[in-house]
């Protein structure tokens, strides 16, 4: 949480974003401070956004569980090896997954399922009951972050020759970094997790409708606000403050923006006020001041259209193999090789 300035795409123009640019367009080339999106992601971060997954208005889980609900036989059957290990990079709530074991299980296939995630508390919850339901599969639970999972899986899962990875990234993830990241991120998927022969099934969000987007991340009995707020929470519980002590929620709002023409979704704090938050850390205090109406950027959720995808296999070195969409062609589950 630097308090120096995040420089946003390529040029910078000194224009500081104002009430006016927030509230109707998306802002260019502005430049803002930003707080690192993972703040989001503490254990009540993750039951706020659980309680989007169920709001009408975020279409993405549902389109992703009708795909799964719809293609999971032709998908344990085509990208499942017997014997074969999935892992899943991030275990989210499960109720698609549920669909894919629930074939591999009918065509007796017989798989590990090795789930990765940074919350011990979501891995339990989410693979408990699993187990419970399918104990003719393995699971297996890998707590820390991408990186760590991805550098233990090189080192310490043997390969068997005969049998593939399936391994699923889910929930359009991806969106959460930007288009040169994510592909780094598959890149490195790709040398460490894969080898010839294996798939990345990966559910990603399309560029769709702009006031289809803008519901699903304003949506109207504001769950998604409730999110994003819940970071300026963890912030000030990073920094030691009491509830409202530092950041109150009456000095900040949550501000969306969907950038049509980049394809993303944008999130930001907006400060209501000039106001200076102090906090101390390692005995030395930093002083942060917010003018009235300064936006501080705090999540991306990044959309592809079928250019996007190429570029991020040119980027990345994978192969695109195939794609399911869901009905209303909103959202795609895309396969990927190496
Ligand atoms: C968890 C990154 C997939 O971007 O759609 C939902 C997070 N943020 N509403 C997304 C989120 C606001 C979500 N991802």
């Amino acid at each position: 949480f630097p308090a120096s300035s995040a420089r946003f795409d390529a040029e910078q123009n000194g224009k500081r974003p104002t009430k006016e640019d927030g509230a109707m367009t998306p802002i260019q080339d502005v430049l803002v401070r930003s707080i690192p999106t993972l703040v989001l992601y503490d254990d009540n971060g993750l039951d706020i956004f659980n309680d989007i997954t169920h709001v009408d208005e975020y279409y993405i889980t549902n389109a992703e569980m009708q795909i799964f609900k719809d293609k999971s036989s032709e998908i344990a059957h085509t990208h499942v090896g017997n014997n074969g290990v999935l892992i899943e990079l991030g275990v989210g709530s499960m109720r698609k997954t549920r669909y894919l074991l629930d074939a591999i299980v009918s065509q007796n296939k017989s798989v590990t399922y090795y789930a990765l995630d940074l919350s011990a508390q979501s891995l339990t919850q989410s693979l408990q009951p699993l187990a419970l339901q399918f104990p003719s599969i393995k699971f297996v639970g890998l707590l820390g972050t991408y990186d760590d999972s991805l550098l233990y899986i090189k080192e310490h899962l043997t390969r068997d020759e005969n049998s593939t990875r399936t391994l699923l990234w889910l929930g359009t993830s991806i969106g959460n970094t930007t288009r040169e990241e994510a592909a780094e991120f598959l890149a490195r998927v790709k040398d460490c997790a894969m080898q010839e022969g294996d798939v990345l099934l990966c559910g990603i969000d399309r560029r769709n409708n702009a006031s289809v987007v803008k519901a699903a991340y304003d949506d109207p009995k504001g769950v998604t606000r409730a999110f994003i707020l819940n970071g300026l929470r963890h912030v000030e519980h990073i920094f030691g403050g009491e509830r409202d002590e530092l950041f109150p929620l009456s000095k900040f709002e949550y501000v969306s923006l969907y950038n049509a023409e980049l394809g993303r979704h944008e999130a930001y704090y907006r400060s209501l006020e000039q106001q200076r938050v102090e906090v101390d850390v390692d005995n030395t205090s930093h002083v942060f001041e917010f003018e009235e109406g300064e936006l501080i950027f705090i999540e991306y959720s990044i959309k592809y259209d079928g250019k996007d995808i190429k570029q991020l296999m040119d980027q990345s070195g994978l192969r695109w193999a195939k794609e399911w969409a869901d009905q209303t062609e909103r959202y795609s589950l895309h396969c990927f090789a190496k």
